[in-house]
């Protein structure tokens, strides 16, 4: 059976491409969805590609990818500097976990410059804008394999 990595998206990712394109780019989720699933296909994986505004789902989904998922490409949205309970879930994952921002975090506000996934994931992809989830494929693909 071929590998699976979920892709999972946190709070308003679901507007990309309506504002914003100077930060996040003019994609929509749904293109960078489809370019992530033409790519692992590349790599023989599946993928499991998600967005929710919600808290708790995304912890539900991180539970859920201990057994469904061989890696984890997450994009917290703001949680990523919000969320201890994202953090735990995550620490709960034995699997690669790639962290992706579209912006490079490091460059923009201090409130940003923090991450709680940065301290359960294996590495962290910030800056290319959606390209990063195409380097976050590779990144996985090398570490599954
Ligand atoms: O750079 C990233 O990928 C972020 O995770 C994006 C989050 C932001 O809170 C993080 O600090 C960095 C925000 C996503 C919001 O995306 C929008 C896109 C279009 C219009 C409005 C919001």
């Amino acid at each position: 059976m071929s590998k699976n990595i979920f892709i999972l998206n946190g709070p308003n990712l679901n507007l990309l491409g309506t504002r914003e394109p100077g930060i996040y780019g003019a994609e929509t989720l749904a293109d960078i969805e489809k370019a992530c699933a033409a790519h692992a296909k590349g790599h023989s994986l599946t993928i499991d590609f998600r967005q929710s505004n919600l808290e708790g789902e995304l912890v539900d989904w991180i539970q859920e990818a201990r057994t469904k998922a061989d890696a984890l490409l997450l994009n917290a949205g703001a949680y990523t500097h919000t969320s201890i309970a994202i953090l735990d879930a995550l620490r709960a994952v034995d699997k690669p976990i790639i962290e992706v921002h579209l912006s490079n975090i490091f460059r923009r506000e201090d409130y940003r410059k923090h991450s709680y996934v940065s301290e359960a994931a294996t590495g962290i992809i910030s800056g290319f804008g959606s390209h990063g989830y195409i380097l976050g494929i590779d990144a996985a693909a090398k570490l599954i394999k």
